[in-house]
């Protein structure tokens, strides 16, 4: 029986249409993936803006919250929450250029319009968490910004998001390039930096997705650790990652098993959850899915998640102990690597 709560995406489950090629499945609609979620077991769902309010741009700010209180009645007809909303700030052409630090005052200003609505959606549906994945924000050309002056309007944006509603949090979820080349809040130290600033840290942490955390060159386990020891980890992505190369969102420890349990690991030791937090995958399907599967990705990760609970519940921190003692790291080693490999 695991521990967590977990929570997923609509876009967790898409038709496969990538960069190079066409959709190869069938679109499911929303309310069917809504309520495929709650069979599989999922307690709360995750929005974009736009997930939640469909042509977000085109409506009016009471349209918009009437949009989302259908929503609600969604969420609500299948017992899920909402986790939290994410304005989707890199599809839109006012964001060619990033959106709170776009070259553009009149970009960075229709930025800041659909963050406030993303705030309203958020108290529609009855969550207080909106997470900023700063695609765009960076440079493609490293002399067309400032990265102070960016940093700045980071921070700036915050502020006024905190500033238009007293209750809601925001959750930076760091990535260090990817459409951007190079952003400008890559990892969780940056997060935390980035909270230290604005007008109240107490309201600002991070989400860290384990494949952002591995194209930074860093251990995902290890930045959750960060992150937990600061108070800050107020939501995780699950996912796995291939090496350096484009965000792959890979079901969870396919790839590197032993850095999956860690996660897993750092996670329960810390008793993540506690305060309601939500255990959130962010993982896609391979291109190569047939329609029936489409959700296949998602009960890998789930099971997964759940049999590296029981890894970690079976953990033996004695012998850990007296291996550390020993100084016998490859003791340790060796112990983890049967424990994962089922060996006794
Ligand atoms: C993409 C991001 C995205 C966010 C939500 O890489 O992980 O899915 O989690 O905006
Ligand atoms: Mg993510």
């Amino acid at each position: 029986m695991s521990k967590f709560k977990f929570s997923v995406g609509p876009w967790n489950v898409h038709d496969g249409a990538d960069t190079y090629g066409p959709a190869v499945r069938t679109t499911i609609s929303f309310e069917d993936k809504i309520k495929k979620f709650a069979e599989m077991g999922f307690s709360a769902i995750q929005f974009h803006d736009d997930d939640a309010v469909p042509n977000i741009n085109e409506l009016t700010e009471e349209e918009i919250k009437a949009e989302a209180r259908k929503v609600k009645e969604i969420l609500d007809k299948y017992h899920l929450a909402a986790e939290f909303v994410a304005p989707r700030l890199w599809m839109d052409p006012h964001t060619i250029d990033g959106a709170y630090m776009s070259t553009s005052e009149k970009d960075r200003q229709f930025a800041m319009w659909r963050s406030y609505r993303s705030i309203d959606i958020a108290n529609e549906l009855g969550c207080d968490k909106i997470v900023l994945w700063l695609a765009r924000e960076g440079t493609l050309c490293a002399e067309s910004k400032s990265p102070v002056e960016a940093t700045k309007q980071l921070v700036d944006a915050i502020n006024k998001m905190l500033q238009y509603d007293s209750k809601i949090k925001i959750l930076i979820e760091p990535k260090p390039n990817e459409p951007i080349d190079r952003s400008i809040c890559g990892t969780m130290g940056h997060v935390l930096a980035v909270s230290a600033a604005t007008i109240d840290p107490s309201r600002v942490g991070g989400l860290l997705e384990s494949a952002h955390a591995v194209l930074a060159g860093l251990d995902p386990s290890h930045e959750i650790g960060f992150a937990l020891a600061m108070n800050k980890l107020w939501s995780v992505h699950l996912n796995d990652q291939n090496g350096l190369k484009f965000d792959q969102d890979k079901s969870f420890g396919v790839e590197n098993l032993r850095q999956a349990f860690n996660q897993i690991k750092v996670l329960v030791e810390n008793n993540y959850g506690a305060n309601g937090e939500y255990v959130g995958l962010d993982v896609k399907a391979m291109r190569s899915t047939i329609d029936k599967d489409s959700y296949k990705h998602l009960e890998n990760s789930l099971n997964i998640v759940k049999a590296l609970e029981e890894k970690v519940n079976k953990f033996d921190y004695d012998y850990q102990k007296q291996c550390v003692e020993r100084r016998d790291f490859e003791g340790l080693e060796m112990y983890v690597m049967k424990l994962l490999m089922g060996i006794e």
